[in-house]
């Protein structure tokens, strides 16, 4: 197609505006992601993610849509950056870094010491060869990313469950003695002093045995000056393991030592509004707590979860929000959502009005605006139709999703993924530039349909 100069650049100028409208009325959007409400409390809420499914669009979109902080599930262990001695491997975790950084999430780097998915030759070392081995490892990883990773978890998993209140038996623990903990912190910080160093475990969600050695550690290692930031608390909850009802006075405990708390790989499996009353109570015990300053759940969607079969997580298999992603934005203070099972308005006192304007107009083409208002209740859906005189043309259309009868003059135009819930009496806008070839005609406004 050719086009005139000075179309062209008015044609230009157009998509500019278009695209300007888009971003500000998507910030502008308030609190209506996990993401952007956490942030309203100060907090970030971020997502365990695999490399391998950010090419994924539905994954990707959710992510980047919802979260604002990302842990690489596996890349950044030491059997996916060191599987052989000294000879580093960073491609997969480097993949979500980048994408973490285009997206303005932070990053947790998850894990330098831990005894699982440790390579065999790090067991089989003796006692020297191991405590270089572990401070090469630290060193040469976090080089690697210093400046990208707002907190590390240093050392993962360290104690054992049940009531001995003891470290865990590990190639660490059993060759260097429980000192390894220490060593691995204060190695942390000579390499990256401006990164968190957490010590991340679970089942030491509430107060018991395990959590009680881990609390004595930090205050031991607090009491003596050992670089220690933050503590996880990974959060994996289930019906065996239900969320403890003295959740939010462990995480305050911590606190009190004067370190930060997290919650790290949150999930809970069940379903319906008991699985969303459990995210429910999550989020608002770490709200309650000053220094709880985010939560990351342990994956995107069900279907990738590590628990899969109990669909623990916010989002289902096909990427729709469940009701357990409802409550926990409700927590976070967000406003509602669409297609949240029952957490939108069930009723049938949806009611909408519309509006219209010309924006702005110019020899063969103008700019129409459409201002979408809820009524008296909270709407999780609206849709609106224009009727255009022939021969004009929709050449681009922002902050909708819209549709064409056959004719080709009626546009049905639905709200988008953003912009569809609604508080009551609250207003949101969609744009369009029409061509008018030759015909200067304003299209007719049909009536709101709200959902
Ligand atoms: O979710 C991770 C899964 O893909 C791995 O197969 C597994 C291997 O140990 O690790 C899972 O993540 C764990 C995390 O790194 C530490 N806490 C427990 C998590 C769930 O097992």
């Amino acid at each position: 197609m050719t086009m005139p100069r000075r179309a062209a650049q008015a044609f230009t100028a157009v998509l500019l505006a278009a695209s300007t409208v888009t971003a500000l009325s998507h910030t502008a959007a308030a609190a209506d992601t996990l993401g952007s409400a956490a942030a309203g409390k100060g907090r970030y809420f971020g997502t365990a993610v695999a490399a391998n499914h950010l090419g994924e669009s539905a994954y990707a979109s959710t992510l980047d849509r919802e979260f604002n902080q990302v842990t690489p599930e596996n890349e950044m262990k030491w059997d996916a950056t060191e599987g052989s001695r000294n000879t580093f491997t960073f491609g997969n975790a480097d993949q979500i870094v980048s994408h973490a950084q285009s997206q303005n999430m932070k990053v947790r780097g998850h894990t330098l010491v831990w005894h699982s998915q440790l390579p065999s030759w790090v067991s089989g070392l003796g006692a020297t060869d191991l405590r270089s081995a572990m401070n090469n490892h630290i060193t040469q990883v976090m080089q690697h990313y210093k400046g990208k990773i707002y907190a590390w978890d240093v050392v993962n998993e360290a104690y054992q469950d049940g009531s001995s209140g003891a470290l865990r038996s590990s190639p660490f623990a059993d060759k260097l003695g429980s000192g390894f903990i220490e060593e691995a912190f204060r190695t942390a910080r000579s390499v990256d002093p401006n990164a968190k160093l957490c010590y991340n475990d679970y089942n030491t969600d509430g107060v018991n045995a395990k959590s009680n050695a881990v609390y004595a550690m930090v205050k031991d290692f607090k009491s003596r000056g050992v670089p220690i930031d933050c503590v996880g608390f990974q959060s994996h909850f289930n019906s065996a393991s239900p969320v403890p009802s003295d959740y939010q006075a462990n995480l305050q405990r911590f606190a009190d030592l004067g370190v930060d708390v997290q919650i790290t790989e949150l999930d809970i499996e069940g379903s319906g509004t008991a699985q969303a009353n459990n995210y429910s109570n999550v989020v608002k015990a770490c709200l309650a707590v000053t220094r709880c300053t985010g939560l990351t759940v342990w994956g995107v969607t069900d279907k990738y979860s590590w628990r899969s079969s109990g669909t623990p997580l916010l989002f289902d298999s096909n990427y729709g929000k469940k009701p357990a992603y409802d409550a926990a934005l409700a927590a976070l203070g967000g406003t509602g959502t669409p297609g949240g099972g029952d957490g939108g308005n069930p009723g049938g006192n949806a009611t909408c009005t519309v509006s219209f304007a010309r924006t702005s107009d110019w020899n063969d083409g103008y700019n129409g605006e459409v201002t979408v208002k809820a009524g008296s209740a909270p709407i999780n859906g609206w849709t609106v139709t224009l009727t255009f005189a022939t021969p004009q043309k929709v050449a681009s259309l922002w902050n909708g999703t819209p549709s064409w009868d056959s004719s080709g003059t009626v546009m049905t135009v639905r709200a988008a993924s953003y912009n569809s819930s609604l508080a009551a009496g609250a207003s949101t806008s969609f744009g369009f530039t029409a061509a008018k070839n030759g015909n200067n005609s304003t299209p007719t406004l049909g009536a709101c349909t709200a959902s």
